[in-house]
């Protein structure tokens, strides 16, 4: 069986159109979509799932691997759900702003900064502003291919240090205590495998703060050069958001980050199940 798919631009991504992700899906029909999310680099996007309940949106997320419950984000998962965590600006139940805005605003993969990093993610959007509020993803494996071979060789022996960093202006002193304890500082190899297609992608993002052995000042140059590198235009994929979106991605070779280009005052929620990927890391001491 085969779905219908649509690139979304020209470095990954594809749209698979006319799924209705609330019905029950065949195994020949989840195999096709399973092939087209490691045939395009990484990305997939369902338009019009309004019909997709929570439930159906965990089941469906279900079918790729066990699910993250959530414990590194508890402030941010559903108090029902713990499979979901919720992406959303609005108020606290205390009446304070949500700084659910802040949420992803640096380039990265999702929950690299634990020993068990994100296999993938499936966001559902349930309300987008009118206008902005998009969220760009990176093409990680071709990102990595276009070095050179003398690149390559430096990165291959890297471990890049990844913090829970938040792009939050005013983290509160217990809040960011509550992040050091819950989330130390864990080092991922620079260059990775990617289990399925077994191409090598880069993995560092703007949550990397230096590499193991390195000081920052050492370090820094490289990662801000490779973060050019691989956050160009040309590797990216662009997603304005529609009520009804699930859009999935391959955290093991992609990179993304919520732009943040909205004005106060929309509404902006989603919600996010996150399938665990396989062991990787250690803690530094
Ligand atoms: O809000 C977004 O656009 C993306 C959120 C995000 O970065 C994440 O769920 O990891």
């Amino acid at each position: 069986m085969s779905v219908t798919l649509r690139k979304l631009s020209h470095a990954l991504g594809a749209e698979v159109v006319g799924t209705d992700l609330s019905q029950p899906l065949g195994n020949a029909a989840f195999a096709a979509i399973h092939d087209a999310f490691l045939s395009h680099g990484g990305v997939l996007l369902f338009r019009n799932q309004q019909a997709l309940t929570r439930e159906g949106h965990i089941a469906f997320s279900r079918r790729f691997g066990e699910l993250d419950r959530h414990d590194n984000l508890p402030r941010d998962r559903h108090p029902e759900y713990p499979e979901l965590l919720m992406v959303t600006n609005a108020p606290k139940p205390d009446g304070k702003p949500g700084d659910g805005k802040y949420t992803g605003q640096l380039w990265h993969s999702d929950l690299s900064f634990t020993l068990v990093p994100a296999m993938a993610s499936v966001l559902r959007a349930i309300a987008v502003p009118p206008v902005g509020g998009d969220t760009m993803f990176a093409n990680m494996t071709l990102a990595y291919e276009q070095l050179s071979d003398g690149m390559k060789r430096i990165v291959a022996g890297l471990d890049g240090i990844h913090t829970g960093t938040r792009k939050i202006v005013d983290l509160s002193a217990d809040r960011a205590e509550e992040s050091r304890r819950l989330n130390p500082p864990i080092a991922q190899p620079v260059v990775r495998v990617h289990p399925e297609t077994g191409r090598k992608a880069l993995y560092i993002g703007e949550k990397v703060k230096c590499f193991a052995g390195m000081t920052e000042a050492e370090s820094q140059p490289i990662i801000d050069f490779l973060c050019r590198h691989c956050f160009r235009p040309q590797f990216c994929y662009r997603h304005a958001w529609q009520p009804g979106d699930v859009l999935m991605w391959d955290n093991r070779s992609t990179c993304h980050v919520a732009l943040g280009d909205y004005e106060d005052g929309f509404a902006r929620h989603l919600e996010r199940t996150t399938i665990m990927g396989t062991p990787s890391g250690y803690v530094l001491n």
